[in-house]
């Protein structure tokens, strides 16, 4: 292949099974046990890498799941992809974006993995590669909902003690105002608490974000449809926390209706929802024009999807703490070596003196938990 240039070969599809320490449960559904997509790419000169599809096993955050990606990796991107060499990953992304609408998720996995292979080949470290300029990155924490207030603030107050240096809390109707002033009374006005409803509410519901209003909020996630910007921009006006949109931004066109119409003023990424790193640069790129801070946010990846958020989150914008937590808050044991760690700061070093993804994956442990693999392209499974 040329300097540049590179061919992807061979695409390996893998679900594995990976049970969550404890459950987390978010308004919408609760998870306990992750069935995860992990993908090896293999070029032509035989450089493989591995990425991670973000998809969840049922449509209850986003339309597409870990078996509607499947399906169209295979159908549809790989067959794209395999016939043709690409100067860059950008190249990639442009090929999954003509005539080819949605299924952020599936695209985002394949062209992450351009990414990873870009950097492998050149040696660099995928968060160099990408324009990173972070050595660590401060980690905030996501809090699934829990049975009561005090079982909230048990946590809470666990978080705190190990450093984390935001923390999210899961809301929906019925926990949310009690929840949420029970963890302020205890971590005191400086702990930095955020709210995430994932869509559980309506304009209807105007008085529990009055009541949030008041309790030193950094920002309310995505409290309305996750399609919508028109509904978020009434509620905005009517509050003075800010709004973060996760759900309703699936690419930068989004952002821009945000600013236009005022529907929130804090953006999280996820590189997987918006389609993969070509499109998170330029949300990052154009919110930082625009003065509105952005985060990165989690889909409780493996130690894989981790290293790509990790080395997304090293981009100057990334001004909030990421929903990157270590490996050992989700998995008592995690595919890849070494693990994530966090330090007592609250910190997650950034692997920029290894190439690529910086983090092996553990293949015993990995062949050992696949339930099914399917290989696409030249050559043999593995
Ligand atoms: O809204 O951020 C969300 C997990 C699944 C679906 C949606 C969300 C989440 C999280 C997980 O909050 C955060 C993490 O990975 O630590
Ligand atoms: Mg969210």
């Amino acid at each position: 292949m040329t300097e540049n240039g590179f061919k992807i070969e061979r695409i390996t599809l893998r679900e594995i099974r990976l049970p969550l320490r404890e459950p987390f449960r978010i308004s919408s559904g609760v998870t306990s046990e992750r069935r995860i997509l992990l993908l090896q790419l293999r070029d032509a000169d035989g450089v493989v890498v591995w990425s991670e599809c973000v998809a969840g096993e049922h449509p209850n955050y986003h339309p597409e799941t870990i078996d509607t990606a499947w399906l169209v990796i295979r159908e549809y991107i790989a067959p794209r992809l395999l016939i043709a060499a690409f100067l860059g990953p950008e190249a990639v992304h442009a090929e999954l974006a003509h005539d080819f609408r949605g299924h952020n998720m599936a695209k985002a996995a394949v062209e992450m993995g351009a990414w990873a292979l870009v950097a492998e080949r050149r040696g660099v470290a995928l968060a160099r590669l990408l324009g990173g300029e972070r050595d660590c990155i401060p980690v905030g924490v996501s809090l699934g909902i829990q049975e009561s207030p005090s079982a909230l603030v048990a946590k809470a107050t666990d978080a705190r003690g190990r450093g984390y240096r935001r923390i999210k809390l899961k809301i929906q109707p019925g926990a949310d105002v009690d929840y949420v002033a029970a963890v302020r009374a205890a971590l005191g006005p400086d702990a930095v608490l955020t709210v995430d409803a994932n869509s559980a509410y309506t304009l209807g519901e105007l008085e529990v974000f009055q009541r949030l209003d008041g309790l030193g909020l950094l920002f309310i996630e995505q409290p309305l449809a996750w399609d919508d910007l028109v509904r978020h921009a009434e509620l905005q006006r009517r509050m003075r926390t800010p709004l973060c949109l996760d759900e309703s931004i699936t690419g930068p066109d989004r952002v821009e209706d945000m600013i236009t119409l005022g529907s929130g003023r804090v953006v999280n990424i996820k590189p997987g929802r918006v389609g993969g790193f070509t499109a998170s640069k330029a949300i990052h790129d154009l919110c930082r024009a625009r003065g509105i801070p952005v985060w990165c946010g989690g889909m409780l990846e493996s130690g894989v999807g981790r290293a790509y958020n990790v080395a997304l989150a090293s981009l100057p914008n990334f001004v909030i703490p990421g929903d990157v937590s270590p490996s050992a808050r989700y998995w008592a044991r995690d595919v890849v070596l070494p693990e994530w760690t966090m330090d007592e700061q609250g910190m997650v070093r950034v692997p920029v003196d290894r190439p690529g993804i910086g983090v092996r994956p553990d293949l015993d442990f990995i062949d050992a938990i696949t339930v099914r693999a399917e290989t696409v392209g030249s050559g043999r499974a593995g």
